[in-house]
């Protein structure tokens, strides 16, 4: 039998708000606003020049529950162009776009299969091969039971069987835990490849037979760096091939720039600039998270009396109007010695920080994360994220012992 090749992506997250951002340029701004839909315009482009035998949709295709009206105009225009060209997408609904929200109906197309929340089977003929896809749609947003005692094990030994599962491994705590599953449950169930959704960092889980996070199709933060895409599978019954596809219209990026040797301003904003420009060629318009490394006692001078906030402000300054963007969302020091003096007390408050867990930082931070209104503005709260808001307490602190 001949093998078959379908698109498999996950996460779309049209519309994403993009909220921590500020102060940025207009258009620059309108970018990134832009960039989920930008990014689902290429998959729909490079659909039509490839015409693979079919799209997996594994789930999130819309950022919130209200399916925004633009998001929904957008994918439905988009599948009537895959219906005219014959494609047919199967779609599966996430925790972010469940079927229990209530929204303004779109119709799509014939060509869209779109699975209810009972887990079900999708047959498709595709050159004489039998595919059967078996998946589900979240009923509702919190699907905390495991849904893998609803799939099937394959019986049929002719046909090709994929399983299409928005949700986590069971091991993995770093987001919340829907659907579980675990490996060895997926390949009990004898399928040629699992096509999962949910986890936003692409990764491959097994690889005879492939079980894939493709990750999601543009970043919305960043926590979520690097390049964003989907996976070009050609897949028979005894191989499978998988290509990683970009397509990321902005890309998070951390660029480092070494600053040892560094004495005067312009050399550092040249360093700055020089290394902004190398991320611009590889990856285009970027949000950037700016590290200078190796800030030696020398060095450590040209922050004495200009702030961080004062350099970052240079920095953005300098890629005005530079296209494609190099936004600076944030610049972070990496100072090689501390000058300060650590003193008993920082020592203690410091290690009194070191045995807080997730639970705990969420416990202390809930005032602002819970905030009616300031709640919107933060980013998730992640172990990356309480890293930074570790050094930057400990940065605090011992600038404030100091002063006193
Ligand atoms: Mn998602």
């Amino acid at each position: 039998m001949s093998a078959i090749r379908f698109f498999h992506m996950a996460d779309l997250h049209l519309d994403s708000p993009f909220k921590g951002l500020f102060g940025l340029p207009e258009k620059n701004l309108k970018k990134i606003r832009a960039s989920t839909f930008e990014a689902f315009d290429k998959i729909i482009q490079k659909t039509i020049e490839e015409r693979p035998d079919f799209l997996l949709i594994v789930g999130d295709l819309y950022d919130g529950e209200n399916r925004s009206l633009q998001a929904q105009r957008r994918f439905q225009a988009a599948m009537e162009t895959l219906f005219e060209h014959n494609i047919p997408v199967i779609v599966s609904y996430g925790n972010h776009d469940h079927l229990h929200g209530s929204w303004t109906r779109f119709a799509l197309p014939s060509n869209v299969y779109e699975l209810p929340a009972d887990t079900s089977v999708v047959q498709l003929k595709i050159r004489g091969q039998q595919v059967n896809i078996y998946g589900f749609s979240y009923g509702e947003r919190h699907v905390k039971e495991s849904m893998i005692d609803n799939y099937p094990v394959a019986h049929d030994q002719h046909a090709i069987h994929i399983g299409m599962l928005h949700g986590s491994e069971a091991s993995d705590s770093s987001h919340a835990v829907y659907a579980p599953f675990k490996k060895e449950q997926l390949l009990e169930k004898r399928y040629h490849y699992w096509a999962l959704g949910h986890i936003h960092k692409r990764q491959l889980l097994h690889m005879e037979p492939p079980i894939v996070y493709p990750g999601n199709i543009q970043s919305r933060h960043r926590n979520e760096q690097g390049v964003k895409g989907f996976y070009d599978v050609t897949l028979s019954q005894t191989s499978a091939e998988l290509t990683f596809i970009p397509t990321s219209a902005v890309v998070y990026n951390i660029v480092e720039v070494d600053c040892t040797d560094v004495l005067h301003a312009n050399e550092l904003l040249l360093k700055c600039e020089e290394a902004i420009a190398t991320n611009r060629m590889a990856y285009g318009a970027s949000v950037i998270e700016l590290h200078l490394k190796n800030i030696d006692e020398e060095s450590e001078a040209l922050f004495e009396h200009a702030s961080v906030e004062e350099w970052l402000e240079t920095i953005r300054e300098s890629e005005e109007g530079v296209e494609p963007m190099g936004w600076v969302q944030k610049l972070i020091l990496h100072k090689v010695s501390s000058s300060y003096e650590s003193t008993a007390m920082t020592e203690s408050v410091i290690s009194v920080m070191e045995q807080w867990d997730i639970s705990d930082w969420k416990d202390i931070l809930k005032d602002l994360y819970q905030h009616a209104s300031g709640a919107r503005f933060v980013e998730p709260l992640t172990e990356r994220e309480i890293e930074h808001l570790k050094l930057d307490a400990q940065e605090l602190l011992t600038d404030e012992i100091q002063r006193a």
